[in-house]
């Protein structure tokens, strides 16, 4: 097997990327972080030790969206993740940016603010964190009116980036009621099989969330 996949399954970037690897029934080696030696094999890698890292024969790849777009180039399967027409195509990659800036960003902020030492923590940050959610669940709420993934009509990289940005989200900064199209949204994406695949696989670990996982989905 050529493709060897440096990953944890309750990591919400590297559920990205097994999102991507699950639509498509791309075979891989599951090399899953958390023991010294697979560890290691990391930090040769990749030495600012971040997770998933995709090795493809001599070829490293590192970021989660990267590591998309390489397998729809090099590894294509039933279901392609970025569209070939140019515009459609900066509508995922600019909706794939949303979700890691504006929503994956700020909730991992406040999800590493409490595992900071009492002394060290920030609630300034946190706050801020949590208005930039407010904010992005809001204008999110606009755009999924008229859609049903992402970027339109076919689910892609965006939604990819979009499950566990929104899964984790509203773990740690509930998505108000009122939000209802944001809601309908992460329902639909629960329901997608390569992403209730990855929800199962990370059951296990929900007792490491560091605020306390609440008892559902
Ligand atoms: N920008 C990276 C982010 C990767 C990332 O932050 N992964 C987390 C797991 S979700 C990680 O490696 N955490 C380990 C650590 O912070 O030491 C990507 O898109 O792949």
């Amino acid at each position: 097997m050529s493709l060897k996949l440096y990953a944890h399954p309750f990591s919400s970037y590297c559920q990205k990327a097994l999102i991507a690897l699950y639509e498509n029934g791309t075979p891989f080696e599951y090399r899953q972080v958390g023991t010294p030696e697979i560890d290691a094999e990391l930090a040769a890698l990749w030495p600012m030790k971040r997770f998933p890292v995709l090795v493809d024969g001599e070829q490293v790849i590192r970021e989660a969206t990267i590591i998309i777009e390489h397998l729809q180039r090099f590894h294509p399967g039933p279901a392609p993740l970025i569209p070939d027409d140019p515009r459609a195509a900066l509508e995922v990659r600019f909706m794939d940016r949303f979700f890691d800036n504006y929503v994956m960003t700020p909730q991992g902020r406040i999800v590493f603010n409490a595992l900071r030492p009492e002394a060290h923590r920030d609630p300034y940050g946190v706050d801020e964190a949590r208005r930039m959610l407010e904010t992005s669940y809001a204008w999110l709420d606009g755009v999924m009116a008229t859609r049903t993934w992402a970027a339109g009509d076919r689910f892609s990289l965006a939604d990819c980036a979009a499950a566990p940005s929104l899964f984790y989200a509203d773990w740690t900064h509930a998505i108000d009621a009122k939000f209802a199209n944001v809601i309908a949204y992460r329902r639909r994406l629960l329901a997608r099989p390569s992403f209730a695949r990855c929800v199962d696989e990370a059951r296990p670990f929900r007792p490491y969330f560091p605020l306390g996982a609440p008892d559902r989905d």
